[in-house]
């Protein structure tokens, strides 16, 4: 049936028993690709016949359907249109694992960070009625994305401005791991009541015998009974007393009555949350089984769920769950806080071993970072784990709650620089640019695994401010080398060069030093400098260097504009040195999504790119 679905108009001559089966056909289309793309491959089981429902219902792209996160678009992206694409999802210029403006008309807001969905959605709702235009907006959140504050600022301004707005609350109790905090806890007792479900379902029963000429009235009546047995059995319904109707809680996996419960608030002049209850990873039992695991992975074979094995060094984010353990081992005042990542941030392996120590925030970027200042306050050590893209939420709180007041917050930013497959909305491209303007922040990144255990620890001893360490979504380097203590603000010159200097952070250290092999057969000798610090830069050493070759070039995995280039470029214009000076780095464009590998190779971030523009660079000089 499914490749009979070339847009929602498709699907709306079809009858529920037709529905079931295409859901059931979306269901191992959507595995069989994702076992070889990778992608969000539980969210996107959970939420198949709530999406078939939404567009059996409402009209889009006239009416605007919004996801939260957005990652659990795939039905909505294979039945708009996008089904002979799907085998390219995350592929680089294949379709992307978000929703994108650019790629469908149908994608109406681009998503990836949190949490956004419902102020976007009122925003539009605003401007429909301002425009006197008529259409619906729907707002398709998970009950992990309502736990973050902007979800509540949508709720509080809707709930006051009294639009018509839909939000579909997509509830599996589930965040990538357990969901957490009140929200979380409400939601459940909502779900969970017994009496007010069993009257539901006796509510529902009764509007199915009615006889269609009756239905209207009856269903009207039958809704006023129900609400009075809801607040009845609930009696404070939390989105009611914030000015939005609550109706709820549905089967998200049963269509007829998803599609009753969307056609019978579609003529209400008023906003609307309509709680439906999912089963992440819904129709694949090793999903059902490992819901963290398969929340977002790379390939994977179909019949075991085993996710195909790369060897290798550990990653990074393996190093600092395990060197955190260490260190909290031996000092009991390292507390871990993670935003709902204590998966991807490495820290499951610390949540086990010091339960008293772990804190996990929720969905909360803004509010883990003061709560890590309230701590470090009274004497913790407070490790921050953070996304670098996700940071970009807390800024203010970082520059207000933490630097402003010099308290000695470490974060520890995990997929800094490219990240891949997740594209733009996750790309770690800015955090240098961000943190090196604020006093007091010291910010590092190691060229490898040993390197970064050496600035695990001087981070956690340091207590005289906020500190930071980037590292890359990427395994290590398999390093040898043994611990060295760090200085703060002390780079190390790992090979001289008489023709010019690359001046390298993080990522880009062993790369440069490939360029500066494969420059050497070209006959320029070029030297390589590991700067660990992007603030504050080793200025005595950029200096005498600049003085030696007077050919300098940068190289970093972050934003060119604000980078640790530009660091160098200010420290040589403050100290009026001149130099020919290269800044390799993230051009100021949002790079598109793909294998981490292409991207850097495509904007030049590999030994041999870095070689082929040094060489450019230094061949001006020489003409
Ligand atoms: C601001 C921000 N922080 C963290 C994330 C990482 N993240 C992606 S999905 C997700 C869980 C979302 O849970 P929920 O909304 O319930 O959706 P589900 O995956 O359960 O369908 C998290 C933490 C993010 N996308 N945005």
């Amino acid at each position: 049936m499914l490749s009979d679905i070339n847009s929602p108009l498709d699907i709306k001559s079809l009858s529920y028993h037709e529905l079931n089966s295409l859901a059931s056909e979306i269901r191992r289309f959507i595995i069989k690709v994702v076992s070889k793309t990778g992608g969000h491959l539980a969210p996107n089981l959970g939420a198949v016949e709530l999406t078939l429902a939404i567009h059996k219902v409402f009209n889009a792209p006239k009416d605007r359907i919004i996801w939260d996160v957005g990652h659990q678009s795939y039905t909505h992206k294979i039945i708009t249109g996008r089904r002979e694409k799907f085998h390219t999802l995350r592929q680089h210029k294949g379709i992307s694992g978000f929703p994108h403006r650019k790629e469908s008309e149908y994608d109406v807001f681009g998503t990836g960070h949190s949490s956004t969905s419902i102020s976007a959605g009122l925003g539009i709702s605003c401007a429909r009625d301002l425009k006197n235009e008529d259409f619906e907006v729907i707002c398709v959140i998970g009950d992990g994305a309502m736990t973050a504050g902007m979800a509540y600022e949508g709720i509080n301004q809707t709930g006051f401005l009294k639009k018509k707005l839909i939000v579909i609350l997509n509830d599996n109790h589930m965040s990538i791991s357990e969901n957490v905090g009140g929200m979380s806890r409400y939601l459940l007792k909502i779900s969970t009541a017994p009496i007010y479900n069993e009257l539901k379902k006796d509510v529902w029963e009764l509007l199915g015998r009615l006889p269609p000429s009756l239905s209207e009235r009856a269903r009207l009546a039958a809704r006023k009974l129900r609400e009075g047995v809801k607040n009845l059995m609930i009696p404070t319904i939390l989105f009611e007393e914030l000015g939005l109707r609550y109706i709820g809680p549905f089967d998200g996996h049963n269509i007829p009555m998803l599609v009753e419960a969307f056609e019978s608030v579609k003529n209400l002049e008023e906003p609307v949350l309509i709680h439906v209850l999912t089963e992440k990873g819904r129709g694949y039992e090793p999903a059902r089984n490992n819901l963290p695991l398969f929340h977002g992975l790379g390939p994977f074979d179909i019949e075991s769920g085993e996710p195909h094995k790369k060897g290798g060094p550990p990653t990074y984010t393996d190093v600092f769950g395990k060197t955190l353990c260490e260190i909290g081992e031996k000092n009991d005042k390292v507390v871990a806080i993670t935003a709902a990542m204590p998966e991807g941030t490495g820290l499951c392996c610390f949540r086990e071993r010091f339960k008293e120590r772990f804190f996990d925030v929720g969905i909360a970027e803004q509010h883990a970072v003061t709560f890590a200042s309230g701590m470090a306050i009274e004497g913790y050590v407070p490790v921050c784990a953070i996304y670098s893209t996700f940071l970009q939420r807390g800024f203010d709180q970082v520059i207000h709650d933490v630097a402003l007041q010099n308290i000695p917050v470490v974060f520890c930013l995990d997929r800094a620089g490219l990240v891949g497959e997740d594209g733009p909305t996750h790309h770690g491209a800015f955090d240098i640019s961000y943190l090196r303007m604020i006093p007091n922040m010291i910010v590092m990144s190691p060229k490898d695994e040993n390197e970064f255990v050496d600035m695990l620890a001087v981070a956690t001893d340091y207590r005289k401010g906020p500190i930071a360490i980037r590292y890359p979504r990427a395994r290590a380097i398999g390093s040898t080398t043994k611990p060295t203590k760090i200085h703060i603000g002390k780079g190390e010159i790992l090979r001289d060069g008489r023709d010019g200097f690359i001046l390298a952070i993080g990522s880009m250290v062993y790369p440069s030093i490939e360029a500066s092999d494969i420059l050497k057969k070209k006959g320029f000798d070029v030297g390589v400098f590991n700067a660990r610090f992007a603030k504050p830069i080793d200025g005595d050493t950029i200096i005498e260097i600049a003085q030696k070759t007077k050919n300098i070039i940068t190289c970093e995995e972050n934003a060119l504009s604000g980078g640790f280039g530009s660091a160098v470029a200010e420290l040589l214009i403050d100290k009026q040195i001149g130099v020919n000076l290269l800044r390799l780095g993230i051009p100021d464009r949002f790079i598109e999504h793909g294998a981490r590998d292409i991207l850097l190779k495509k904007i030049g971030l590999t030994g041999e790119g870095i070689a082929k523009k040094a060489e450019q660079f230094l061949k001006l000089d020489a003409d």
